[in-house]
């Protein structure tokens, strides 16, 4: 890094706004300013007009263009440099001072030694550029479940952004008081300057460190702009450093979309369910009930992560602790997902996909018939004969859309309740072209401990890496988890135990799988709105009503036991999403046996125990 590292600067005046009182904070905004020498700091006070002069002032600077306000009202577009376009997990890391509690899934650095090389990166890091104070809430402000963060970074698009991805602004002063705790979250683009000039569309750094600190709780993150590494609210707060506080005050944080289902008859229920990134949690969140299963209501409360806490009734109450979504643009569409479409009608930063000539935004799977000609996300002519002979893209696989949660035409009344919502079933799923059922109920706890424990998927656009290869994805939490695996399965597995101890009826747990492939390697399932055909029997299930038969790890519907009212599915293609295939369940336990083997140091008990008896039944 070619910084002017010893040139002489004066301190930069901190702005402090009036409203602000809590010392503690503006000492450390200092010292971060001191380090990475902005030319200016503002404070975020999180209003519309700031919104506006942030988005017009990124216009000026290229790094998004206005979308047409009649067809896509105060929308914009961003393009990001082309290295930068998903979260780097090998360059991710959680810095515990044991190795150990970060586990052998975490990339871990010394705490110090992490502590150094962040010194050196972000010396600097900021000149010639503005830092912008975020101060945000994940959480409704003031919920009991609610936490605080308060992010610096030199990206405009990141305040941008967190002020529809988070509660942002002044307000959260007002719950901070004096000495409130806050997480604290630095991030620098690290965009090297350019013949004195910093503004260049999309400024990054061919480096990045996305780290954390578990036990001070902090994040520092140098290098990306890209949500998934540089919004630190989310994956970094709400998951790695949430997980972590989870472990250590009785609750969970986890990658999970939280929808109420309300039958004919008006009783509702909440599901909470994890699948891995870019596996269609934003579809499931907002599904419409095919024809034929009229009567039945989804609503959405949150699309990516909730945070749970045991309340004093014995159950789980779960809050969304986001206020957008950050869902993936490519492959949502009409018939896919009609509310995200309704959700994107205006308000909305589009990042990487593509622009049309009237502009307004496309992008793969929002249409059937794409239009004759596009500019593409890397800023190139593009038109469907071009696709067609070199194969490229007009929006990138990991394109996103940001967008305020409550344009969803089918958000909760309850969404923002500060009590959350009590949970009646956890659903796992990943994404498996074999093997793993439509749906199987899991007989326990433990057993349902274990199913999410090993699931597998095959690996999406949402990290950089090779992608559609099968990796366990625990949880959907293995990016994710801010400690030790085999103590997260251990957290999972005491709180079920402590909460059956103290006579409460836990949450049923489910693993789905809508992705099985018939030999044409197509898709068997139609997914999308028919999954509520697997919802309804999970909720009969729940209700005592809906059968289903014996199998090797669980209980899983036979073709009686679906509502198949209005779909053409045979029994024939049923089976192709629901057997287990014998001989592939003995490859898939080796390959559970290989992630129990890397974890084996502080492994519980009860997982290879419950592994033995699934044996026993598939040999028996
Ligand atoms: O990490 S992001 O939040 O940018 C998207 C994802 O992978 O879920
Ligand atoms: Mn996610």
């Amino acid at each position: 890094m070619s910084r002017s590292a010893s040139s002489k600067v004066t301190p930069v005046d901190l702005n402090v706004p009036s409203y602000v009182k809590h010392q503690r904070l503006i000492d450390w905004v200092a010292s971060v300013a001191a380090l990475t020498r902005p030319e200016r700091v503002v404070w975020c006070d999180g209003s519309q007009e700031e919104y506006d002069r942030l988005c017009e002032m990124m216009v000026q600077a290229g790094t998004m263009r206005r979308l047409d306000p009649a067809k896509r009202p105060n929308s914009y577009l961003a393009w990001s440099d082309p290295s930068d376009v998903a979260r780097v997990e090998d360059r991710t890391f959680i810095c515990s001072e044991r190795e150990e509690d970060a586990g052998p899934t975490n990339n871990w650095a010394a705490p110090d030694e992490m502590r150094d090389t962040l010194g050196q990166l972000f010396d600097g890091s900021m000149e010639g550029r503005t830092m912008y104070v975020v101060p945000f809430s994940m959480g409704p402000l003031g919920s009991p479940i609610a936490h605080i963060g308060v992010e610096v970074s030199d990206s405009p698009y990141v305040a941008v952004n967190m002020r529809i991805m988070t509660r942002m602004g002044r307000a959260v002063f007002d719950v901070l008081g004096a000495d409130g705790e806050f997480v604290p979250c630095v991030h620098s683009v690290g965009a090297p300057l350019r013949e004195g000039k910093a503004d260049v569309p999309w400024p990054c750094n061919d480096l990045k460190y996305i780290v954390h600190f578990p036990e001070t709780r902090e994040i520092w993150s140098f290098g990306s702009g890209y949500g998934g590494n540089a919004l630190l609210g989310k994956k970094c707060f709400a998951l790695r450093i949430a997980s972590t506080m989870g472990r250590d005050q009785g609750w969970l944080a986890e990658h999970m979309l939280i929808l109420g289902v309300t039958s004919p008859q008006g009783q509702k229920y909440h599901v909470a369910a994890a699948f891995p990134s870019a596996c269609g949690k934003t579809n499931f969140a907002m599904l419409i009930p095919p024809q034929g299963m009229n009567g039945w209501k989804v609503s959405t409360i949150g699309d990516d992560i909730a945070w749970i806490k045991p309340a004093a009734d014995g159950r789980l109450y779960a809050i969304n602790p986001e206020a957008g979504y950050f869902g993936v643009a490519p492959g949502t569409g009409e018939k896919t997902n009609p509310n995200a479409m309704a959700t994107l009608k205006e308000n909305v930063i589009f990042t990487n996909v593509a622009l049309t000539d009237d502009g307004d935004v496309w992008w793969e799977g929002m249409t059937d018939e794409p239009p004759a000609h596009l500019i593409d996300w890397q800023g190139q002519d593009w038109t469907p004969q071009i696709a067609k002979e070199t194969g490229r893209k007009a929006a990138h696989p990991n394109a996103r859309f940001t967008v305020p949660a409550q344009q969803c035409p089918s958000i909760d009344p309850d969404w923002e309740n500060p009590r959350g919502v009590a949970i009646d079933a956890f659903i796992f799923g990943g994404r498996r072209s074999t093997t793993v059922p439509l749906v199987t109920e899991a007989r326990n706890w433990r057993e349902g401990v274990y199913m999410a424990a090993t699931m597998g998927s095959e690996t999406t656009a949402a990290a950089a890496g090779q992608q559609g290869v099968v990796r366990r994805d625990p949880f959907a939490m293995l990016p994710f988890c801010g400690y030790n695996m085999s103590d997260y399965f251990n957290h999972w597995l005491k709180l079920g135990e402590r909460l059956e101890a103290d006579g409460a009826t836990l949450p049923r747990i489910y693993c789905v799988n809508w992705f099985r492939k018939g030999p044409d390697g197509k898709f068997v399932w139609p997914g999308y709105g028919e999954n509520m055909r697997v919802l309804r029997w999970i909720l009969g299930r729940l209700q005592g009503e809906a059968q289903g038969v014996e199998q090797v790890f669980g209980i899983s519907p036979s073709y009686e036991d679906i509502d198949w009212t209005g779909l053409d599915f045979s029994r024939e293609q049923f089976r192709q999403v629901i057997s287990v295939d014998l001989p592939a369940w003995r490859d898939e336990l080796a390959l559970h046996d290989e992630l129990f083997a890397q974890l084996a140091q502080r492994l519980p008990a009860d997982l290879p125990r419950t592994k033995t008896e699934i044996e026993k039944r598939l040999a028996a």
